[in-house]
């Protein structure tokens, strides 16, 4: 369909923006994997500092990559199927708010003022401009939920009895769950953060500062994972030449996602002592429950998958992997998706080791975290935000993609890249390795007393893999730039692929209507977090203990000639 140049422009900037970021991104996640092998063993590079880079790393890569993408994805998804535009002044708005917030946290990180990770637990403490560029960042984006759901009920008027595109739903729970979740985070840094970095408040409580950052943090990660889910349901079907399963499959997956996906925060607090043992078991239940949605999605796309296979022409019972269209560059999409549900396997599993009350006191905080979430959201949601990224611009800038040889294959260079790297974390922090930490500091550094050579072999793993990574990403930028410079050719679409479904179940009032489903998720969220959030008001726990950035070790007990880490641990033995 043709939109209009307003749309086009928004689309361009909305993705152009930052995967330009992307450079810094990337540059650091390689930095993280040399500091981490003990191949630097000083806190700084080229002027930018261990922490300072790692911050830049999540910030840019998990925070401002994604929500720019979800934003622009989703204009395309609405207008494509509802066949009508979002209000230009709502969504040039939005645009500026996010665009402004995101120079502002930049600023804040780029000028060493910033050093606080993307989850910016206090007692770290960021520049006010940090925490607001943050605040409007998310601000931002809540604005075209308001403005797709009047495009929404105007669709709805029109076609009563028809049934709600699988795209469009997902894109409006998907929004639903970042407007839910991102209250949480608002109050935390307008009540509690700002007022204190501002030196207004002299201390701050700091577990319901983690509290209501898990609220919003955990749904976060559903908020990634659904565009990739849309492309997965309406899209990757069709492109391997099929159809998808069952459209209700979907519908129950993503409605599923709207009642689980953020009272479950509290799985990252395992370990926090002031959440009592019965909410942290409840909320462990619900992330059990949150995975369903997924099986439900691994067990339908393999469906439609063996279906297209059948269809062109395979036999017996897996045949029909080797009939799908892998490294047809015309269909670049579905390598892309192929690639990202493939690690997603993995990271699935990752994820249920970590949801378990007894496991996740082994891996907590140590590297096997990175492990996981590099196979969550550096697997099916990164590669469908790079895929998606160049198919939108080049379909709706009439430019054809540069390097479509090349472009096809990055998914799979990616894939290896993940594989190695992750089990390079995941080994090293099933031995304890800790996430976070410059091990060429201390731990990789064999000149300093706490050196660890059983980290050796793990470390250098990850670093492998974060270099194939690396040329992966590159490869992406000069595709994707290329594209954007190279001659206008064909006409300028903007035309997303629609997968048929194979079972059209009739409509189904119940899975085409929000209210019992956001009163139910009301419900869940009250008697998940009431009780979670009174724990943390009351009880905001003794302090921790001072770190530097140097060393791993608490300034206390370097005070007083105490060893602490493996060292303690190994002269501690019998
Ligand atoms: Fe997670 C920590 C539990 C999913 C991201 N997670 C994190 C962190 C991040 C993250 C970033 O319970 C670290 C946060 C931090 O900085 O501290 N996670 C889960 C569970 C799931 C899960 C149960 N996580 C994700 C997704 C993420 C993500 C998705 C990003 C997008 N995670 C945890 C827990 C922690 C955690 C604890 C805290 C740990 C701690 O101690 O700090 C589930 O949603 C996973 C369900 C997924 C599946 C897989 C389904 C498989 C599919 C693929 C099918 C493939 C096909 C094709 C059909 C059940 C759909 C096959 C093709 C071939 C060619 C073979």
């Amino acid at each position: 369909m043709q939109v209009s140049k307003s749309l086009k422009r928004l689309i361009y900037w909305e993705l152009g923006i930052p995967v330009t970021l992307l450079i810094i991104g990337i540059y650091h996640g390689l930095m993280q994997t040399i500091y981490r092998a003990g191949a630097i063993n000083e806190s700084k590079m080229a002027g930018l500092d261990y922490y300072q880079g790692l911050t830049l790393h999540g910030v840019i890569n998990a925070v401002v990559l994604t929500t720019f993408f979800a934003v622009a994805f989703s204009h395309a998804v609405m207008t494509f199927y509802l066949k009508r535009e979002p209000n230009k002044t709502v969504s040039w708005l939005s645009f500026a708010l996010m665009v402004t917030g995101t120079v502002m946290a930049s600023w804040a990180m780029l000028a060493g003022k910033a050093s606080v990770l993307y989850t910016f637990y206090p007692p770290l403490k960021a520049h006010p401009l940090f925490y607001l560029g943050a605040a409007l960042l998310i601000v931002g984006s809540w604005l075209p939920l308001f403005d797709w759901a009047r495009m929404y009920s105007a669709w709805k008027k029109e076609n009563p009895n028809t049934k709600t595109p699988l795209a469009v739903l997902g894109t409006l729970i998907n929004f639903i769950i970042w407007f839910v979740c991102t209250l949480a985070v608002a109050y935390e840094v307008l009540v509690l953060l700002l007022p204190w970095a501002m030196g207004i408040k002299a201390t701050i409580n700091v577990t319901l500062a983690r509290t209501l950052f898990w609220f919003f943090g955990h749904a976060l990660v559903y908020f990634w994972l659904l565009p990739a889910y849309i492309m997965f349901y309406t899209m990757l079907p069709k492109l391997a030449g099929g159809k998808l399963y069952s459209d209700l499959a979907g519908r129950i997956a993503l409605f599923l996602f709207l009642l689980f996906s953020v009272p479950v925060g509290v799985h990252h607090q395992f370990s926090d002592p002031s959440i009592t043992k019965g909410i942290k078991l409840f909320q462990g239940v619900l992330t059990y429950g949150v995975a369903i949605p997924s099986f439900i999605t691994a067990f339908t796309i393999a469906a439609s998958l063996e279906y297209a296979g059948r269809r062109n022409g395979a036999k017996g019972l897996l045949g029909f992997f080797a009939k799908l269209p892998y490294l047809d560059p015309n269909r670049y999409l579905f390598a892309y998706m192929i690639a990202g549900l493939f690690l997603f396997v993995f990271g699935g599993v990752t994820g249920m080791v970590n949801a378990s009350y007894q496991l996740n006191n082994i891996v907590h905080n140590t590297a096997w975290m990175p492990g996981h979430f590099h196979m969550t959201v550096a697997g099916p949601v990164f590669l469908a935000i790079i895929g998606m990224s160049t198919y939108l611009y080049s379909k709706m800038s009439g430019k054809r993609v540069f390097l479509p040889r090349i472009n096809v294959i990055i998914p799979y260079l990616w894939v290896i890249g993940i594989l190695i790297f992750s089990a390079g974390l995941s080994w090293g922090g099933l031995q304890g390795e800790p996430r976070r930490t410059n091990l060429g500091l201390t731990y990789l550094n064999p000149k300093h007393e706490l050196f660890t050579p059983e980290w050796v072999p793990t470390t250098l793993l990850a670093l492998c893999g974060g270099i194939i990574m690396t040329v992966a990403a590159a490869l992406f930028l000069v595709v994707f730039f290329g594209t954007m410079l190279s001659r206008r050719r064909e006409e300028q679409v903007l035309d997303l692929p629609v997968s048929e479904a194979l079972h059209n179940e009739k409509r189904i009032p119940l899975f085409d209507t929000f209210k019992p489903w956001l009163v139910t998720m009301g419900i869940i969220l009250v008697v998940a977090y009431a009780p979670a959030l009174l724990d943390a008001s009351k009880n905001p726990g003794k302090g921790a203990p001072q770190f530097l950035p140097e060393s791993p070790v608490p300034v206390e007990s370097k005070a007083a000639g105490q060893k602490t880490g493996p060292v303690a641990k190994l002269e501690s033995k019998p």
